[in-house]
Order: C-alpha cells, then sequence, then structure tokens
C-alpha cells in the first residue's frame, strides 16, 4: 500500500516541481526503483536541498506526509479511492482532445512524469495511454520490489 502512494506521489506530484520525491522521502523500504531515468539519490539529494532552503515549508510537508500515512494506514480503501479519483482526474486534464486517452503529446503537456515513462506505461504500445494502461502502471509500481501486489 505504501508502495502505491509512492508511485501516485511521483505521478501526482507535476505540479510541485520543488518537492516531488516527499512521500518516498519519509517512507525507508518503499524505495522507487530505479527506472533509468532519475536516480533516487539524485531526487533524495534534491529534496534536500529543497528542505535547506524551505525549512518551515519542509517540516510542514512531512509533518503532512506523516499525517496522509497514518491516515493510509487506519483506512486503506479510503485512501485507495481517493487516489483513483485523483489519478483519473489528472488523467481527464490531460486528455486535452477528450478521447479518453493521453497520446505522446497529451503526456509532453499536460503529465511530463507520464511521458518520461510513456513507453513502459502504454503497455499495448499502440502510442497511447488508457486509464486503465495507467492504473495498472501504477499498480505494477506500488507492487515493484514487494514480491506481492494485492491491490485487486
Ligand atoms: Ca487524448
Ligand atoms: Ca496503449
Amino acid at each position: 500500500m505504501k508502495g502505491l502512494l509512492v508511485a501516485a506521489a511521483a505521478l501526482l506530484a507535476f505540479g510541485t516541481p520543488a518537492a516531488p520525491s516527499i512521500a518516498a522521502e519519509g517512507m525507508p523500504g518503499a524505495t522507487v526503483r530505479p527506472d533509468g531515468s532519475t536516480a533516487p539519490g539524485d531526487r533524495k539529494a534534491r529534496f534536500e536541498q529543497w528542505c535547506q532552503d524551505n525549512p518551515e515549508k519542509c517540516r510542514e510537508m512531512k509533518a503532512k506526509v506523516e499525517q496522509r500515512r497514518e491516515e493510509c494506514k487506519a483506512n486503506p480503501e479510503k485512501c485507495r479511492a481517493e487516489l483513483q479519483a485523483r489519478v483519473r482526474e489528472r488523467f481527464k486534464k490531460a486528455d486535452a482532445n477528450g478521447d479518453g486517452q493521453i497520446s505522446r503529446e497529451e503526456a509532453q503537456k499536460g503529465m511530463p512524469l507520464l511521458a518520461r515513462d510513456f513507453d513502459r506505461i502504454d503497455a499495448n504500445k499502440d502510442g497511447m495511454v488508457t486509464l486503465e494502461e495507467m492504473e495498472a502502471a501504477l499498480k505494477a509500481h506500488a507492487g515493484a520490489g514487494k514480491g506481492k501486489g494485492s491491490l485487486r
């Protein structure tokens, strides 16, 4: 479950470039798998740098993440539902022409992180990412390195 949150936080963090890996930061053991593009150490360093520059915001953010984690531990179903809703909302916004699929161009404009991993997330390689493919990628990411992804 933690892993799913990390993955989602990564996917949903487009709007906050200053704090891209905060969820991962607070979650030892749920390391984001290095997929070649960004080394986790680099992201961690960036986060620490950001923390030094914004100590108060950093504390606030960490407290929020911690709180969120507690909430999710207490009520994972609710957390997952919220997460899905956010992913869907994000998806809809990025889907500029409203055909229910994200093209590479749409991803580049609306979801840069998706654009980065486009080929991996586009499971059937038709050049478009559907909501199903995106959710599947999130789940796969969540299950990575944990041996089980019992999210169905
Ligand atoms: Ca579209
Ligand atoms: Ca596809």
